[in-house]
């Protein structure tokens, strides 16, 4: 694909029924399956993609730090209705996933409705014109269905660290990783220490002269076991039905493990016995062993699967520093503990801005109100995707459609369900669809419940937590298949005052 093909000169004016925003796994996603019902029903496919980088793959195009992968097998972490018999892996790493996502959008059609390079600077909702009034810098897009695919990892995350700005050497994120970057006679800090951090250490120690790794929090850790599948399980897999059992068999072995987030003493004993034989059996330092047992509830956080961690930090070479980074002074950075650091290249594997998405800056709704406003204690929305004051607004992988245990794909594809049944909704009527106040409150409530028995809201600090009202905003707090049960089919009634479905 060149993207220059897909880079018209001045985009103004454009008037489409659904726009996209963002074409990483959800956006793609919505645009394969409208292309594919446009053949199937003859109708024209009015939809287009605007996508701010240059590629599609969103997560899977910007994290290219090495190590990067997904802790969800191969099998599963992939399109139901665009599996492939060949991954090379059990798990797939960041690079092969972005290939897939690629061959997806050029095989499926989708490409023509792609737009790449549009930023998205402005969305308001034209009341009178029952249509969403779309700005980027190089023209404007009117449109009835407005769908955010922006992702809820995207927008990295470095923390105020005071005087970062005195450091001499190169800082970088782990989201925006520069490949020319030479390590072998540099002294490297690493911040933060989730699954892009632990991903990304051991290629550190293996190339860096020396790595001060910063833990605030010590992640639980468990075995990941990757490895390549062989050229006979490859050929088994061209057979659909093999790949659609082993869809099944991982599905339903994550599914499996959901109690353990429920904190069942059982099931969790089992998770904590995991994490701590590893643990104990790839580190024989007490004192190192000790900076590395997490002092919170299993779970609460998500759970890195690592083989190489734990050897990387026994190194020689690498340091544990079990505090924050605090402060930075010209070459120097200061931990929490006080211990001084000198150093040449920082990296923040700290994450991102997953509870206050920047793009509920940009969204105006009914009223004048403000997207950002609306979620100003953190989002919400009811069936996890259509917002109160919001009309024809469907946003994806927002409010509580994450997993802590499962495969986001899957929870994406009931969301398409959604917007797909509403658009031929909209489709049929053209009458805003606009959810009451009253049945985003029930949704709140009934999701607040469910998450007051859940590790998540145990104590620990984690990007799965609001922290401006405490609540579980990310996380959907069930079994993946009740998230399909209760939000993959769109309900017309309730926007018209229906009493909202029991969860
Ligand atoms: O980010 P995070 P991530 N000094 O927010 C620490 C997905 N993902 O990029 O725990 C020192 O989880 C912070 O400490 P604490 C996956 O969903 C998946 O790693 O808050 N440390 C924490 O350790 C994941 O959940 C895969 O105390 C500081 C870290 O920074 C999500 O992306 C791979 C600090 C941030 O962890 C985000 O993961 C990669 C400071 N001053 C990512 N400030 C796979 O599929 C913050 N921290 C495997």
């Amino acid at each position: 694909m060149t993207a220059a093909e897909h880079e018209p000169e001045h985009s103004a004016g454009y008037e489409v029924d659904t726009l996209i925003v963002g074409a990483g796994f959800a956006g793609l996603g919505l645009g394969i399956r409208l292309r594919r019902r446009a053949e199937e029903t003859g109708a024209a496919a009015s939809f287009l993609i605007l996508e701010r980088a240059h590629d599609v793959g969103g997560t899977w195009r910007d994290n290219v730090y090495p190590g990067v992968a997904c802790d969800i097998p191969s099998h599963l972490y992939s399109y139901s209705f665009r599996t492939k018999p060949d991954w090379s892996h059990v798990y797939p790493s960041g690079a092969e996933l972005q290939e897939y996502l690629r061959e997806c959008a050029r095989e499926e059609g989708v490409l023509p409705h792609l737009r790449f390079g549009e930023t998205v600077t402005d969305a308001r909702w034209d009341a009178d014109a029952g249509r969403w009034l779309v700005t980027t810098p190089r023209g404007s897009y009117r449109a009835r269905a407005l769908v955010s695919a922006v992702g809820r990892l995207s927008e990295p995350r470095v923390p105020g660290i005071k005087g970062l700005h005195t450091f001499t050497g190169r800082v970088l994120h782990t989201a925006a990783w520069d490949s020319s970057l030479a390590l072998r006679d540099k002294r490297v800090g690493l911040v933060g220490t989730g699954s892009s951090g632990v991903q990304l250490l051991p290629y550190l120690a293996r190339e860096a002269a020396h790595v001060t790794v910063f833990q605030r929090s010590a992640p639980y850790v468990v075995p990941r076991g990757d490895r390549a599948y062989t050229l006979e399980e490859q050929e088994r897999f061209t057979d659909p039905l093999e790949r659609q059992r082993m869809r099944d068999e991982i599905f339903w072995q994550a599914e499996s493990a959901f109690p353990q987030r429920l904190g069942e003493p059982e099931a969790i004993g089992q998770l904590h016995d995991r994490a701590r034989v590893h643990l104990e059996s790839q580190v024989a330092d007490p004192a190192l062993r000790a900076a590395l047992t997490p002092d919170y509830e299993i779970g609460c956080k998500r759970v890195p699967l690592s083989d190489e961690f734990y050897p990387a930090l026994t190194r020689p070479n690498v340091t544990l520093e079990a505090s924050a980074l605090e402060r930075v002074d010209g070459t120097t950075a200061i931990a929490g503990s006080g211990a001084r650091h000198d150093l040449d290249v920082l990296v923040f594997a700290t994450g991102f801005h997953a509870a206050r998405p920047p793009f509920a800056d940009l969204v105006t709704g009914r009223d004048g109100i403000r997207l950002a406003e609306h979620w100003a204690q953190g989002m919400r929305a009811y069936a996890s995707i259509v917002v109160a004051g919001f009309p024809n607004l469907f946003v994806l992988d927002g409010p509580n459609a994450s997993l802590g245990h499962n495969s986001a794909i899957y929870m994406i594809e009931a969301q398409l369900d959604y917007v797909l049944g509403a658009l031929d909704h909209l489709e049929r009527t053209d009458a805003p669809l606009e959810i009451p106040r009253a049945a985003e409150d029930a949704y709140l409530a009934a999701l607040d419940a469910a998450a007051a028995d859940t590790v998540w809201l145990s104590g620990c600090t984690s990007w799965y937590v609001d922290e401006r009202s405490g609540r579980l905003t990310l996380l959907w707090p069930g079994y993946a298949h009740t998230f399909r049960e209760r939000n993959g089919t769109f309900d017309a009634a309730v926007f018209d005052g229906a009493p909202i479905p029991a969860r």
